[in-house]
């Protein structure tokens, strides 16, 4: 009897000590979920407001709230790529030129009142598609007012344009970006890379916007389309050192051709391929004409001057690694600086804030 007692008693005890463990666990295990919870809400706010990595971009960012934005697009984009076989390079350097200032926040489609805008930088005063974008984006509208950002147009139809030769995309484009209010000459002048840098300056532009030499490689790429005016490089024809010297650097036939074009240091007008092979094909020549010395700027032929930028290069001439590296390098970009959640506004009219 007296066994049994003093058994029970123990049970009794050691009950107890479990209860009090079981309880210890509970209160630990909600303590727990509300740090969980406290980390995923801080997680949201922080991507919310851009600042976790990627930007709070996702794919398919307008599926509830449009879902025939992204093939309406498309479907302009294609039809003005079939009637006019530059636009590709056009749009695509537009998506650069719009992420390297204030990030991809379709700044560089702001018309400037008083020429102080983005677009009334050097550089940008190439910049062409500004009315296809337009016709993108008053059809979007039509659609769905007031949902489809101008930087998510700008995106889309880089992507778009440079698909319609494979008919299928190259790269995947997040969506979910919002547009800027601000934009300004003196952040085109100071962020868009100069045609005339060397490498050291290149790689800090870059870095900069979070990208690395790998990056600056391989989007340098894009160079495989598009055209480049003269007085960009005439210098490295006519008038390399001040004594009426051509750029060593450059192959001496492909120099005396590219004189057959630009017929002066002056001129301002005439335009040539960047990649002397095809310039309307998106193709991984550009690293194959690179690599001969056949690179239109300094800015190109400076990725030859460093063992890490032109082992790069070496790499990059086989063609379906220079696919799979440019699909991940331009996402990268396509995510710069992004505003997302409630920061910046969906325009109504991408040339001008609402
Ligand atoms: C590495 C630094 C870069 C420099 C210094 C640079 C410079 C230039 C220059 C000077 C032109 C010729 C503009 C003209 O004469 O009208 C040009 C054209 C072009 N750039 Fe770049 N660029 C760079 C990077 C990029 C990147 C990252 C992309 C896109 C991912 C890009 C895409 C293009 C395209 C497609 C064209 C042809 C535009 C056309 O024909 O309409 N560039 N670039
Ligand atoms: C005109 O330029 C000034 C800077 O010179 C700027 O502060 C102002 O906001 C600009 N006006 C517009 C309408 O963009
Ligand atoms: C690259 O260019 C910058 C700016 O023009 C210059 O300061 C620097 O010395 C150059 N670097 C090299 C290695 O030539
Ligand atoms: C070449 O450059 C030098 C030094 O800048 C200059 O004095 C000369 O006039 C230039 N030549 C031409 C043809 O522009
Ligand atoms: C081209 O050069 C001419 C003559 O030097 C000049 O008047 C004109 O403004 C220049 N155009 C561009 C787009 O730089
Ligand atoms: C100031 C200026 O000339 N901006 C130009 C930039 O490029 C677009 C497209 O070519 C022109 O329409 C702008 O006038």
């Amino acid at each position: 009897m007296l066994i049994i007692i003093v058994a029970e008693a123990e049970n009794d005890l050691r009950f107890s000590y479990l209860r009090r463990e079981r309880e210890k666990w509970v209160v630990g295990l909600r303590k727990m979920r509300t740090n969980f919870l406290l980390l995923v809400c801080l997680t949201i706010i922080f991507c919310v407001s851009g600042v976790c990595q990627g930007g709070g971009l996702r794919k398919n960012f307008y599926k509830h709230s449009c879902p025939g934005a992204e093939d309406t697009i498309k479907n302009i984009i294609w039809k003005n790529v079939a009637a006019d076989s530059g636009l590709p390079a056009d749009l695509l350097r537009m998506h650069f030129h719009d992420c390297f200032v204030r990030g991809c926040d379709g700044s560089v489609l702001l018309d400037s009142p008083n020429k102080t805008a983005e677009k009334d930088s050097i550089p940008n005063l190439t910049l062409e598609g500004f009315d296809v974008i337009d016709e993108v984006k008053a059809a979007v509208e039509k659609l769905c007012p007031g949902v489809v950002s101008c930087a998510d147009i700008l995106a889309l139809t880089a992507r778009d344009a440079v698909a319609f030769q494979f008919k299928k995309p190259l790269w995947e484009v997040l969506t979910g970006r919002r547009d800027g209010r601000v934009s300004r000459k003196s952040d085109a002048d100071a962020n868009i890379p100069s045609p005339f840098s060397n490498f050291t300056t290149l790689k800090q532009n870059f870095a900069a916007k979070g990208l690395t030499v790998h990056d600056l490689v391989v989007l340098s790429g894009a160079h495989t389309i598009g055209q480049g005016h003269c007085n960009l490089f005439s210098n490295r024809l006519y008038n390399f050192t001040g004594k009426g010297d051509a750029d060593p650097s450059l192959d001496p036939s492909y120099a005396a051709f590219l004189r057959t074009q630009c017929r002066s240091l002056a001129d301002n007008t005439t335009k040539v391929a960047m990649d002397p092979r095809s310039d309307e094909s998106f193709d991984n020549h550009y690293f194959v004409s690179l690599k001969q010395h056949k690179g239109l700027f300094q800015s190109d032929a400076a990725l030859l001057t460093t063992k890490i930028s032109s082992n790069i290069v070496n790499e990059l001439i086989n063609s379906r690694k220079f696919f799979t590296e440019f699909a991940q390098s331009i996402k990268k970009m396509g995510a710069i600086e992004v505003l997302t959640g409630t920061n910046g506004e969906i325009r109504k009219k991408c040339n001008a804030v609402n």
